[in-house]
C-alpha cells in the first residue's frame, strides 16, 4: 500500500494503521460522497452489494497491517459505513458491537486529519492513546482490539488536500465490516 504502510510502533499491539494511496483516496470520496449520514431510515435506497474493489482494498489492508499476505483471506465485508464530520463534529467513546461477525473492522480516513482515541475493551476510560489520523489512514480494529472502545475527540480542519480527494471540507470515514445482514 505506498508511503506510511508501517504500523505505528503503539499500534502493534492494538488496533493497526496502514495507509492508501492517493488515488484510491479520490475514486472512495467520489464514491461515498451521495451518502449522506443522517438520512433517515425510511428515506434510505436499498442497499446496493459493496463494490468489489472495497471489499478488496480491505483484504489488502489486513494483509499489509499485519505483515502476512494471508491475513485478508476469507474476508468478506458485506458493509461500508460512511460518516462525515464537519469542523466541530466528534463521535463519543463506544464499541462496535452490532456485526454478527467478529471479523476485523478496516477503518478508512478521508479529508480533514482528526484527532482518533483507541481505548481498551473494558470501559471508556483510560488507558487510551491519542493518535491523529489523516487522509489515506487506514485503521484496522482486529483480534483482542476488535471490541476496544474508540472515538473521535476532534477533527482538524483545513488539514486535508481538496485536490487530492474531491472533498471541499471535513472528513469522511468509512469503515468496512461484515454484518451478515441480507438487505
Ligand atoms: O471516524 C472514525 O474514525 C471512527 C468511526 C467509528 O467509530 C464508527 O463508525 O463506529
Amino acid at each position: 500500500m505506498g508511503a506510511g504502510a508501517r504500523p505505528h510502533p503503539a499500534h502493534r499491539a492494538a488496533g493497526r494503521r496502514c495507509h492508501v494511496r492517493a488515488d484510491r483516496l479520490r475514486r472512495l470520496a467520489v464514491a461515498a460522497l451521495p451518502v449522506h449520514p443522517h438520512r433517515r431510515r425510511r428515506e434510505r435506497p436499498p442497499r446496493r452489494p459493496l463494490p468489489d474493489w472495497l471489499a478488496a482494498l480491505g483484504r489488502a489492508a489486513l494483509a499489509d497491517a499485519y505483515d502476512d499476505p494471508a491475513a485478508g483471506d476469507g474476508y468478506s465485508p458485506d458493509t461500508a459505513l460512511i460518516n462525515f464530520y464537519d469542523g466541530d463534529a466528534r463521535m463519543g467513546m463506544h464499541q462496535d458491537k452490532d456485526e454478527r461477525s467478529g471479523a476485523p473492522v478496516v477503518s478508512l480516513s478521508i479529508g480533514d486529519s482528526c484527532l482518533f482515541r483507541f481505548g481498551n475493551t473494558e470501559d471508556r476510560g483510560r488507558p487510551y492513546t491519542d493518535v491523529e489520523l489523516a487522509s489515506g489512514d487506514l485503521f484496522v480494529f482486529g483480534g483482542p482490539s476488535r471490541f476496544a472502545y474508540h472515538g473521535v475527540p476532534k477533527v482538524l480542519p483545513g488539514t486535508g488536500d481538496p485536490a487530492v480527494t474531491g472533498l471541499p471540507g471535513g472528513r469522511l470515514n468509512l469503515t468496512l465490516r461484515e454484518t451478515g445482514l441480507k438487505d
